[in-house]
């Protein structure tokens, strides 16, 4: 259990080291078992290039994963409009990924200031260093609600039934 009474969660993934499609696909099966909406967070855009990017999407739509997907960049702010426009006022969204991919970094982007604490990761595999160590609420000025979670060391669907039929409508 991470979080209840989500409206819209969002999947992080750094487009570096991290991005990973199976890993991805167990978050949607999660997300999908709790009748959530998915976003995907692309995080470190500034890391890879245009033509990267745009592979990592390709990827992601080939593997018939229909849900929002959003590229951005906490470094550069690119990207951070399209964010801040799908966050609703009234609605809660969770961040969930694993650690190091920029979740805090994005709450503090969002929040204008560096309230919650973030750390540098490992340089030889981007791994982060789990930073955050509990889940914390946060109701933004524009009324929506973001919850910040740890960074996930490990994620499998044990005991699913319709997240997996969501998922993997086409088999
Ligand atoms: N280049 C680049 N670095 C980023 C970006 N977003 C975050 N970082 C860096 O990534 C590192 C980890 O960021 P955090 O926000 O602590 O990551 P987290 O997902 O909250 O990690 P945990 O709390 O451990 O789960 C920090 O050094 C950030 O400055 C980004 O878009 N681009
Ligand atoms: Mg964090």
């Amino acid at each position: 259990m991470i979080a209840v009474n989500i409206d819209t969660a969002l999947i992080v993934q750094a487009c570096d080291f991290d991005f990973n499609l199976r890993r991805l696909e167990r978050y949607l099966v999660m997300v999908n078992e709790g009748h959530i909406e998915p976003v995907l967070l692309l995080t470190k855009s500034d890391l890879v290039s245009p033509e990267k990017l745009e592979q990592r999407i390709v990827e992601v739509r080939q593997a018939n994963i229909t849900c929002k997907v959003l590229p951005l960049s906490n470094i550069t702010g690119f990207g951070m409009d399209q964010v801040r426009q799908l966050l609703e006022a009234g609605k809660t969204y969770c961040l969930a990924g694993s650690s190091g991919v920029g979740k805090t970094t994005l709450l503090n982007h969002i929040i204008g200031r560096d309230v919650f604490e973030t750390n540098t990761v490992r340089a030889s595999d981007g791994k982060g260093k789990h930073t955050t160590t509990q889940r914390q609420l946060i109701v933004l000025d524009q009324g929506a609600i973001l919850i910040d979670t740890p960074g996930m060391r490990e994620l499998a669907n044990i005991g699913v039934s319709s997240g997996l039929a969501e998922s993997f409508g086409d088999i």
